[in-house]
């Protein structure tokens, strides 16, 4: 009697234990992840690597102030347009896609919804329906003979006919989605380079001067503070333009990382010496959290992606708030300086004082 009494103590004891235990995994887990936020130790290391471009630097000064609030609207809708759900927010949402926001994404959606999920399930029903149908009628009885039948010409050829025709039938808008996911982008396509680091990751804006954005997670209270999410939320977010084709590069600056916007449909691995490129497009503006992919290191679950559509003034103003340039700016005020250049030389005073503006300007 003594002896079960121990032993329940004991039992009880270690469930207690367990269970003070999972408490402190976490939180030694989500530790780290203040102190780097406090001290971005890549992306200081990586500022004072590179003199070269000490004006970019100083314009990227984190400023924690995003473009779009996380607890605003955009049209009647939650800012925040691409997270992941729980299962008891929703169950069917927590196992299935995110809402997508862009035309492949919803072709993509289409393609599992409409083509693949309803075959599979008539194919799985059909199979367990003939299993069951087998296993009643040709169950062991008393006094019935064993069917010997070991070929039927008719039921093999359909059998193989069949499947291969399904296939066929599956073939076709597969591989158009999947020529449509890798299409080309356009020559004028705005170009964005994504590098994953170990563990953050950096926005460089190659059309518009080539400035890069350093993009930490942020800590609980930091997100909380902001109404985001932890875990997704980023103190420097990736600011992107809605409507327009965008050119994403993406590398690994270390090891191999994965760039992926799961409300985008936008997935592409990060390798360190090889530029990967795929086109995306964003409808409508909004918050769309994405997260690495690949198993990177120690890290890995802490570098979130939070991308941040903006229409394409406010993505111009942002890049001019940055100390970026656009391409077509550059040009407009080059070809001013050179005509008032020109005029210079002509003979007129005004004109060469515009020449200096200009350069100046252009410069
Ligand atoms: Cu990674």
């Amino acid at each position: 009697m003594a002896f079960a009494k121990l032993a329940t103590t004991v039992r009880a004891a270690a469930f207690a234990l367990a269970l003070a235990a999972v408490p402190g995994a976490v939180a030694a887990q989500d530790e780290p992840v203040q102190t780097q936020v406090e001290e971005p130790a890549g992306a200081t290391a990586r500022a004072e690597g590179e003199p070269a471009d000490s004006q970019a630097a100083a314009a990227l000064e984190p400023d924690n102030a995003p473009l779009i609030d996380a607890r605003s609207t955009i049209n009647g809708e939650p800012a925040i347009k691409g997270q992941p759900v729980s299962a008891e927010e929703d169950l069917i949402g927590s196992m299935s896609f995110q809402p997508q926001h862009n035309a492949i994404g919803e072709q993509a959606i289409f393609m599992h919804d409409y083509i693949l999920l309803p075959i599979i399930v008539a194919i799985s029903l059909f199979v367990l329906g003939l299993l069951l149908f087998v296993i009643v009628k040709y169950r062991r009885r008393a006094g019935r003979e064993p069917s010997k039948t070991s070929h039927n010409t008719l039921v093999e050829v359909i059998w193989t006919l069949v499947p291969a025709l399904i296939l066929v039938g599956i073939a076709i808008p597969s591989i158009s989605l999947l020529a449509n996911q890798y299409e080309t982008p356009p020559e004028d396509a705005i170009t964005i380079k994504a590098t994953g680091y170990q563990w953050y990751w950096g926005y460089t804006y190659v059309d518009n001067g080539g400035f890069e954005v350093i993009s930490n997670m942020l800590d609980a209270d930091e997100a909380e503070a902001r109404g985001e999410p932890h875990q997704l939320a980023a103190d420097n977010r990736l600011v992107l333009p809605v409507g327009v084709p965008i050119r994403m590069q993406i590398i690994g600056a270390d090891v191999i990382h994965s760039f992926a916007v799961p409300s985008l449909w936008f997935k592409m691995d990060a390798v360190p010496g090889r530029l990967n490129e795929k086109m995306l497009t964003i409808d409508e503006p909004g918050i769309y959290y994405g997260q690495c992919m690949e198993l990177c290191g120690a890290r890995h679950a802490y570098m979130p992606i939070a991308v941040e559509a903006v229409p394409m003034d406010q993505f111009r103003a942002w890049v001019a708030s940055k100390g970026g340039t656009f391409g077509d700016e550059e040009t407009v005020a080059e070809e001013d300086a050179q005509s008032a250049e020109d005029a210079a030389e002509a003979g007129d005073t005004e004109a060469a004082e515009e020449a200096v503006e200009a350069e100046a300007a252009a410069e």
